[in-house]
């Protein structure tokens, strides 16, 4: 008989619904209110996407896509997926509260973020490991990260060449790739993190694979602390590039990300977009992960790998 095991998918979270938005805004910040003004400003993010985020839906999908898969590719286990996320219900706690509940001994948890920062992989997989151990059980082994997973680097390298396909001549000849992830502040880089490493390596592996000459490593989507993040933000590295080297097209690849959602509708789609409409550069950026069998597969070999399992 197949062994079963549980498959923890942690993902960040979005509102459901706009009264949401304000307990979900006070969780991010570790249970500080957003005042007035930061929750009209979020609300505002959110009304220009066209409303709540795609993100719910998406997570939703990518679960049970990587569930239903896992259990077509491989005969040793039998994985039952369970949604965690960081910022809403159900929380990662929840999660692992029901795989107990559902007599689940073993599981393997998988954060739906390529690279791994202390502020983000680590504390996902962090309250997973603590959750169990409050109430004895599943014995949870996790994947810190997956940024360099080749499956996952070739879907970048798809969507790249498949928006240089759309290029005009001149264009071809004169872009540039901007490869971008969350910015984090830059005290993790005091604290020894790969994040910014890991970035740099997704970075080089795409622009080597899709054969592209140009191409700049940038943060986006900053918190508003007054700490410093890790720079250059997108927006201004769009200038800066334009400035120096005259580039006629941008495209950008947010592989920070898995999901069409807030940081990447808004603040690429819209607010890069607002420097390349005014500097006069076209705005390119292939589609994002979702629920694509191709990346679907990616994490799949990951969590095969993982389990040391071959295909
Ligand atoms: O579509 C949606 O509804 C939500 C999308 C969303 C994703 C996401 C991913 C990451 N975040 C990361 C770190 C931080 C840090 C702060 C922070 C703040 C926000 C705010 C919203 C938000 N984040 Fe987020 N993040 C998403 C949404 N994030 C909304 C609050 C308003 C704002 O500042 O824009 C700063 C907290 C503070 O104030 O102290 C830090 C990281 C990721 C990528 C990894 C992951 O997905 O876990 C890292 C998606």
């Amino acid at each position: 008989a197949k062994k079963k095991i549980g498959l923890l998918v942690m993902a960040y979270g979005t509102p459901y619904r706009e009264e949401d938005i304000e307990s979900y805004y006070t969780h991010i910040r570790h249970g500080r209110k957003p005042t007035d003004e930061m929750l009209e400003d979020l609300k505002g993010r959110y009304e220009a996407i066209g409303g709540i985020s795609p993100l719910a839906k998406i997570t939703e999908d990518q679960a049970v896509s990587l569930q239903n898969h896992l259990n077509e590719i491989q005969n040793e286990y039998e994985f039952k997926s369970y949604i965690g996320l960081k910022h809403i219900e159900p929380f990662v706690e929840d999660a692992v509260k029901q795989m107990h509940e559902d007599g689940i001994e073993e599981a393997v948890s998988i954060v739906l973020a390529p690279h791994f920062s202390t502020f983000s992989i680590k504390s996902y997989n962090g309250r997973a490991k603590e959750a169990a151990e409050k109430i004895g059980g599943p014995t949870i082994t996790s994947i810190e990260s997956w940024y360099n997973e080749p499956k996952f680097i070739q879907f970048w390298v798809d969507g790249v060449k498949a928006e240089i396909d759309k290029m005009t001549r001149a264009e071809r000849d004169n872009y540039v790739l901007v490869v971008s992830a969350h910015s984090l502040p830059e005290k993790i880089k005091e604290l020894g993190d790969p994040y910014p490493q890991q970035l740099q390596e997704t970075a080089e592996l795409i622009a080597e694979q899709a054969g592209v000459k140009h191409y700049a490593v940038g943060w986006q989507s900053a918190g508003n602390t007054p700490d410093p993040w890790l720079g250059p933000d997108v927006q201004d590295l769009t200038r800066d590039l334009y400035n120096e080297k005259g580039y006629e097209a941008f495209i950008y690849t947010p592989v920070g990300f898995v999901a069409d959602h807030l940081e990447v509708l808004y603040d690429n789609d819209y607010e890069c977009k607002v420097v390349t409409d005014d500097i006069g550069a076209t705005y390119f950026r292939p589609e994002m992960p979702n629920a694509k069998p191709a990346f679907i597969d990616a994490m799949a070999t990951v969590v095969l790998n993982h389990l040391q399992l071959k295909k």
